[in-house]
């Protein structure tokens, strides 16, 4: 079962030797940050990746992770702050199978078939649709309740002050403090459909942050609705709650789909909601702290830089602000955040569990694909490692142009793809077919695309080359082929001897 509330989750956590206390006085601006990014890329209690000595990304640092291992984290006094910071929460596959409640991302992925199956659908959109509308009717949608929550056990509207949170800079070259794992929840002024996004917001006063999202996020899509109609768009940020909320905002649902009850879906049972104490909105009942607030339509304010995902700092630009009007909290809440730069960190996981659930809808849109890995290397939009079962020449070109116009996978810089004996999550492997399999001329192709915004190397912003690596033993009718070898293995027969004998060998 996945937990009410962040405190029970790191209350688990603590029991399953998942947690570790730190007592000294820290300080919010790198410090934490740099605990964490060791203690995040350091070995697993139970040795699970990132293996034992495996150095990070980057310039060698020898002392990275001595003494620790990859556990959460939860800091006891930080400097200015009463609050408690809890960190790395979800760095691990365990602990985030814990915070999902599941024994494996793959259970969850097979959920997520099934709700797809039943349908006599006309197109893929058609069956996803119709997937969540199931979802909705099975109880999975949040209920509004009226009396005490929670969330609400202190309100400040006059005296509130983000000043009091504790508020992180993670890297120095960082435009300021910013609020790093909170759920953003909006709702459109006309369909009233709720989104729950996650998106960083710096801390720039006691009230004001500025919004960071993209065009494409759903978050903005409210957002320039409210715009339209000239009224500020009412947000809130909701810290903790459910252990599947930093999940659930971070899945890429279809738009328009509402994270809330995917959340409900992923819990069991619909969330519990309260209104807002000062803007028109509901938010999860069992969180620590929640920002209300409100966007205002015109004004923006330079945001940045920040050391992202990819292991290099974004740009700064201009983002709009964000005014708070209160801040709700429980008594003795707990702040939670996050870091993110050269991974591993959290959202490796977060985007790992993805990888898996989500390989069945994949595998709606482009049926072709056995099975695929995003490697840690490629930072999710960087490269793509498929597997399929080849069936006539060119296939692999086939798929690779197919992933290119699928959703989000349409960023994806490299695809490799590799037969169907080849593990794709063994990375010397897939390699060795690159190596052994491919002719650069005619293996590898390059084509124009839109990319990841935050690909720095793309000659545009979002826009630039993409590279697709057929690695698959060639057929006849791929350009020049020669009579293609044989691979070596050892027959069946062979292997079951040896199996059999093997003690006897004294070994
Ligand atoms: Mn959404």
């Amino acid at each position: 079962m996945a937990y009410e509330t962040l405190q029970d989750f790191l209350t688990a956590l603590e029991k399953a030797g998942e947690l570790r206390r730190i007592t000294p006085l820290v300080d919010p601006r790198l410090e934490v940050a740099e605990i964490a990014d060791r203690v995040s890329k350091a070995p697993t209690r139970d040795g699970q990746y990132p293996a034992a000595g495996r150095a990070p990304f980057g310039p060698p640092q020898p002392q990275f992770g001595t003494g620790a291992c990859n556990q959460a984290l939860l800091f006891e006094h930080i400097q200015g702050s009463s609050i408690p910071l809890a960190i790395n929460t979800l760095g691990s596959y365990q602990r985030l199978q814990m915070a999902l409640g599941c024994g494996s991302f793959d259970e969850l992925a097979a959920r997520i078939a099934e709700l797809a199956r039943p349908e006599l659908p006309k197109g893929l959109r058609d069956k996803v649709r119709r997937g969540w509308d199931l979802l909705k009717l099975a109880g999975y949608a949040p209920k509004v309740r009226s009396g005490a929550a929670l969330c609400q056990q202190v309100v400040r509207t006059d005296d509130a002050d983000l000043n009091q949170l504790p508020v992180i800079q993670c890297w120095p070259a960082d435009g300021g403090r910013y609020i790093t794992f909170g759920q953003m929840v909006t709702e459109h002024p006309e369909t009233h459909v709720r989104n729950m996004g996650m998106y960083r917001a710096q801390v720039f006063d006691k009230t004001l942050t500025a919004m960071h999202w993209h065009r494409h996020h759903d978050g903005a899509r409210h957002f320039r609705a409210w715009a339209k109609l000239g009224r500020p768009c009412p947000l809130a940020i909701v810290l903790g709650g459910e252990s599947v909320l930093p999940y659930a905002a971070t899945a890429p649902l279809p738009a328009g789909m509402d994270e809330h009850i995917f959340a409900g879906f992923l819990l069991g049972r619909g969330l519990d909601l309260v209104r807002c104490k000062t803007i028109p909105l509901d938010v999860p009942v069992h969180a620590e702290i929640v920002i209300e607030g409100w966007v205002d339509p015109v004004e923006t304010i330079l945001e940045g830089p920040f050391g992202d995902h990819t292991g290099f700092y974004s740009l700064a630009d201009r983002y709009p602000v964000y005014r708070v009007s209160a801040i709700t909290h429980r008594k003795n809440p707990v702040y939670p955040t996050t870091i993110v730069g050269k991974p591993p960190q959290e959202d490796y996981y977060l985007g790992k569990a993805t990888e898996r659930i989500f390989l069945p809808l994949l595998q709606m849109l482009i049926p072709d694909i056995i099975d695929y890995d995003l490697p840690m290397f490629g930072v999710f939009h960087n490269c793509a490692v498929v597997k399929i079962r080849k069936e006539y020449p060119y296939h692999a070109r086939k798929v690779i142009h197919a992933i290119w116009g699928a959703g989000q996978m349409a960023w994806t810089k490299l695809v490799i793809v590799v037969d169907e004996h080849v593990d794709v999550h063994n990375l010397d492997a897939v390699l060795f077919y690159v190596a052994a399999n491919v002719d650069p001329r005619r293996d590898t192709f390059i084509a124009e695309g839109p990319l990841d915004i935050l690909d720095h190397a793309a000659p545009a912003e979002g826009a630039g080359s993409k590279m697709g690596i057929d690695a698959t033993r060639k057929w006849p009718g791929e350009g020049t082929v020669r009579d293609w070898p044989q691979e070596i293995t050892m027959d069946a027969a062979t292997v079951a001897l040896v199996t059999k004998r093997w003690k006897e060998y004294g070994f």
